[in-house]
């Protein structure tokens, strides 16, 4: 072995060790465009075998699948599927702070598995005096839902903007299924209904299980006659838009998937290695991505895949990125690249007429078109008025030309 090839195998062997890796040297922090390496990603219509994707048959059987399946090995983790049982305790709560303009019901969804049961809690918020099944907006919560809630004036769960537009406003906290701690974060369907998840190197943590947990908000809303499932839409901020794009990824029930700002293994391409990356991400959030995730820390070009085929797989339903301008850390120009890269599958597979700007401006900007939507606000990392109002103008739109 020359020295070459005594450090690529050395090198080699690092990656192979990847939970050890946060021990070593990060790269520095950067938002210098100038040091964003020539992309080269990987395609979304060609599938591992090299196979050409042609059709809403190869996409939908075989290409979107697979991503799926390759996500769930090297990025989030398994999301498991089954369960013993489901049960829902639905009560209305007569007094609650948004009942001038809502009906609030308590949903208790009872999941059973191997003789054990995880609990977790839903508020629906319906607007008074509804009469037909009400498009949903569910929003995975990682902020405290019963302090959010108490407070009317809050912008990240702003009841009384949603249901005056004439949807249902559902909310979860992440808490029922995976704290949001990297002490707890078993605490939850881990420990409870998938213990042996948690030794497998592809195995669900805290992305996967919040994931798990919108998917069975949906199982709920299939069942409530004052709910139309089919106009539902799953929205998460930052870690919970992470989440998000991961739920509608994997579940082909929701009409519109939103990330907000979602950044690093979120809406954002990894391979552009600016801001927060995935050594970062790892070694901050140790239990949100799958123990495979860190063997690409600090070696994001050898990643298989990127997320542009994320945002693709949740195609050919509707998608949002919502980005804002002081967010650098979570790299608004590659989640503005990613939307438009993975959205080839809509207009080369489902022939959807879609424009994007040739190059990206950091500029205030809103693009609303069929199934894709996209803006880019001032300000800094949060989740405001301005976004649910985009957004909200975005399902409308959606829903309309459905
Ligand atoms: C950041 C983190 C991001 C993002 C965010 C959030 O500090 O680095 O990946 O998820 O927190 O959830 O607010």
């Amino acid at each position: 072995m020359n020295a070459i090839q005594r450090c690529v195998a050395a090198m080699t062997f690092l990656g192979f060790l990847g939970a050890q890796q946060p021990m070593m040297a990060q790269r520095p922090i950067h938002y210098d465009e100038s040091k964003v390496p020539d992309l080269i990603l990987p395609d979304v219509l060609v599938g591992y075998d090299g196979s050409l994707v042609r059709t809403p048959g190869d996409w939908e059987n075989k290409r979107r699948p697979e991503l799926v399946a390759k996500f769930a090995d090297q990025v989030y983790g398994q999301l498991p599927k089954d369960f013993d049982k489901i049960g829902f305790g639905v009560q209305i709560q007569p007094n609650h702070p948004h009942s001038e303009y809502s009906t609030l019901k308590q949903v208790a969804i009872d999941v059973s598995r191997n003789g054990k049961t995880q609990t977790m809690h839903l508020k629906l918020y319906l607007p008074k005096n509804a009469t037909a099944p009400m498009p949903v907006f569910v929003l995975i919560s990682h902020r405290d839902v019963e302090k959010l809630t108490a407070d009317t004036e809050n912008r990240f769960f702003p009841v009384e903007q949603i249901v005056n537009r004439g949807y249902a406003a559902a909310i979860f906290d992440v808490e029922f299924v995976s704290p949001d701690d990297p002490d707890r974060y078993t605490e939850g369907i881990l420990d409870e209904l998938y213990p042996e998840q948690k030794s497998m190197p592809n195995g669900m943590k805290g992305l996967s299980a919040w994931a798990w947990g919108a998917m069975r908000v949906m199982d709920y809303l299939e069942k409530d006659p004052e709910v139309d499932a089919s106009r539902a839409v799953v929205i998460g901020h930052s870690r919970g838009g992470k989440a998000a794009l991961w739920t509608g990824a994997n579940d082909t029930r929701w009409a519109i998937t939103v990330s907000n700002e979602s950044g690093c293994g979120g809406a954002a391409l990894s391979k552009r290695m600016i801001g927060e990356t995935v050594h970062r991400i790892n070694t901050g959030f140790p239990y949100w991505f799958s123990e495979n995730f860190k063997n690409y820390n600090d070696r994001e070009e050898q990643l298989p895949l990127d997320q542009h085929q994320l945002i693709a797989s949740i195609a050919p339903r509707a998608v949002y990125v919502g980005s804002s301008k002081d967010d650098t850390w979570a790299d608004p120009k590659g989640e503005f690249l990613s939307l438009k890269i993975g959205s080839r599958v809509y207009s080369e597979i489902y022939g959807v007429p879609l424009e994007f700007p040739e190059d990206f401006k950091m500029e205030v900007q809103t693009i609303h078109q069929r199934n894709v939507g996209y803006h880019l606000r001032e300000g800094e990392h949060d989740l405001t008025a301005y976004d649910w109002e985009k957004v909200l103008d975005f399902a409308d739109m959606q829903f309309k030309l459905k």
